[in-house]
């Protein structure tokens, strides 16, 4: 525990780097583990009080799937001889309550990295209040932040309600909270910073000027549809590709994510070399490499993937899917959204992703695809048994590999779809260097990422690919996926086609965007929130009904849901 307290204040004077404090912990764990019998006997016959800082619950909430970045929390905090009580992932906010009441914590830590998290993370600062709690909520993960938690998420509780940037800071925080010393000074400079931050976004209004849904499509990106013809793919439909090569999607992996992981900034293989972190990345590199030889050599993971290709048509911000070449008979509709920012004088386009279909009237026929790959199922269990040996940094470590396999295998079925299954270039020739700098013809954005930030257009994904029998991976109700190393998304073939992010959206596409879907405007309000230009709070149910109402006389818009 002496030993482990110096691994922490080096981490935290940042001397020491998170792989060696995880391989520390798991030095620890393991020892404390051989020795939690005896101390059990000791502290029942009172010759030894508790040694432990503090207790937390971690867990990530309802419907997501990542952990990578709360088990390295909860390693962390373990380091500083804080009891962590880690209920994994998926978890309700009513099993987080009566856990937390039952292990009589000090605090409960949440983490989410998907939109629909920052929702469940609202509720459950809800039901503490509803059901008097009065430990500190910490709130962690990737799209998280510091405004959110101050705006939306603390003022459903009375207690405490911290944003926790990174497993650096969590210990810094927990020690504050339990200090009978600096406890109350620093609640109350939290609570006035996200006053402060409440009162600035309330003051600040709309983030930025956006126009109108109308005007945005008015600038949309055009394409010269004669000059480009997609070729036919070599198939329509779907076709699954099962047990695939590991060696061969080891070729495929990119480091640099790997590193940003285990918190070691730099670009591979410059980081190798690095004067502050290289000693740190390159062990962590060679560990990395041992555990790929077994996970190759050994079959550890069975990745799997299906990939579809279907006759398509841009129709106005939705991509018509057809069943046969007749395009006669519809078979989904992909809904897309639009930037709206307003661009000086429309220099530059305001682009949705339908932008890079050929338009239904254009009178080309177009083509689009599909795919989901998963590194394998059977991570879950492999990661299991090093948690039961107390081996978090082979936990972590191997998580982290099956989440880059995931990628590569991405990264490698678009390179067979453009060369090969969609072959719309067929001499492509490209480095791994090239491939993940993108240099290549077309895009292939995922549901959740900026370009589509809505994830429930995996479902109708999932729905037209057969996914889940044909790779086993399926959805949670937030539309996270399961395995976690997953990847889902569209393809796109034209040579324009390019990434950008939708950024924040008005209220007149959120209607127009809801009654394509066929949902309520509050069930997409909810899938979009970070989205927003406007607070749907100032919008009252009349408000909305009267909108609709103008609205729906408008020949402009489009009813695609209609027509599916
Ligand atoms: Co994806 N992904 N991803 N992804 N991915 C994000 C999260 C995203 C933000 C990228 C983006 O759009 N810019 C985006 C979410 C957007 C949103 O919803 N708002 C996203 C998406 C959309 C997706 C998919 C849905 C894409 C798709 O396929 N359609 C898909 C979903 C996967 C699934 O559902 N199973 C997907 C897939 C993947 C990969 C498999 C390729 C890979 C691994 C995912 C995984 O974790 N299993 C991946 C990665 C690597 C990322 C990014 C690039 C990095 C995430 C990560 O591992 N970070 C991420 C973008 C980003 O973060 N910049 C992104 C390192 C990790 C240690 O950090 O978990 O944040 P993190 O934890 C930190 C802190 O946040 C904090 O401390 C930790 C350590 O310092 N913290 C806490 C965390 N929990 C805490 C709890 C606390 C306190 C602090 O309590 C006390």
């Amino acid at each position: 525990m002496d030993g482990m307290n110096i691994v922490g204040d080096l981490f935290g004077s940042g001397k020491m780097f998170l792989p060696q404090v995880v391989k520390s912990a798991r030095v620890m764990k393991q020892a404390v583990a051989y020795l939690t019998p005896y101390m059990e006997t000791e502290r029942a016959a009172g010759d030894r009080a508790s040694a432990v800082n503090g207790k937390i619950l971690l867990a990530t909430v309802k419907g997501d799937v990542h952990d990578i970045g709360k088990n390295i929390v909860g390693v962390v905090l373990q380091c500083n001889s804080y009891d962590v009580v880690d209920l994994g992932v998926m978890v309700s906010a009513d099993r987080i309550l009566a856990t937390a009441r039952e292990e009589n914590v000090d605090m409960i830590g949440v983490s989410g990295l998907i939109t629909p998290s920052l929702d469940e993370m609202v509720g459950l600062a809800h039901e503490m209040r509803r059901q008097q709690f009065n430990i500190p909520l910490l709130i962690g993960g990737a799209t998280t932040s510091r405004l959110h938690t101050a705006v939306k998420i603390a003022p459903n509780y009375d207690a405490p309600v911290i944003h926790v940037n990174d497993a650096s800071k969590a210990v810094g925080v927990m020690s504050n909270l339990l200090s009978e010393k600096v406890r109350d000074e620093f609640v109350a400079s939290i609570k006035s910073e996200y006053e402060n931050a409440r009162e600035t976004h309330a003051g600040s209004g709309r983030q930025s000027k956006r126009q109108t849904l109308a005007g945005a499509r008015a600038n949309k990106a055009t394409m010269d549809w004669s000059d480009y013809r997609a070729p036919v793919p070599s198939f329509l439909g779907t076709r699954v590709f099962e047990d695939y090569d590991l060696e061969e999607l080891r070729n495929f992996i990119d480091w640099t994510p790997f590193f940003r992981t285990w918190e070691l900034a730099g670009k591979f293989p410059n980081i190798l070399q690095d004067d502050i972190v290289g000693e740190a990345a390159r062990d962590l590199y060679g560990d990395a490499q041992e555990m790929l030889d077994w996970i190759v050599t050994d079959k550890w993971l069975t990745p799997r993937a299906v990939v579809g290709f279907w006759p398509a048509n841009a129709v106005g911000d939705d991509i018509m899917l057809y069943r046969d070449e007749y395009r006669h008979m519809p078979l989904s509709s992909i809904h897309m959204l639009r930037q709206q920012m307003v661009r000086g004088n429309n220099a530059r386009p305001n682009f949705g992703l339908s932008d890079f279909v050929a338009p239904a009237d254009s009178g080309a026929r177009d083509y689009f695809g599909g795919f989901v790959v998963t590194a394998g199922a059977e991570i879950d269990a492999i990661a299991a048994r090093y948690e039961k040996d107390n081996d978090d940094y082979n936990e972590i470590l191997v998580k982290a590999l099956a989440d880059r396999l995931a990628e590569a295998f991405a990264e490698r079925m678009h390179q067979r779809v453009r060369t090969e299954l969609w072959g719309y270039a067929p001499e492509e020739d490209l480095s791994n260097e090239a491939l993940i700098a993108g240099e290549y013809q077309g895009i292939r954005p995922a549901p959740g990422y900026p370009a589509c930030p809505d994830h429930t257009e995996k479902m109708t994904l999932f729905d037209i690919l057969d996914a889940e029998a044909a790779t086993g991976v399926s959805l949670t109700e937030s539309c996270a996926m399961w395995p976690p190393p997953s990847v889902a998304g569209f393809y796109f073939s034209h040579p324009e086609a390019r990434y950008f992010g939708v950024g924040r959206i008005e209220r007149d596409q959120v209607e127009d965007y809801a009654r394509r879907k066929g949902i309520d405007v509050e069930t997409v309000e909810r899938w979009l929130a970070p989205n927003l230009n406007y607070n749907p709070d100032d919008y009252t149910d009349r408000d909305a009904a009267a909108k609709l109402a103008t609205h729906s006389h408008k020949p402009a818009l489009l009813d695609t849901s209609v027509i599916v």
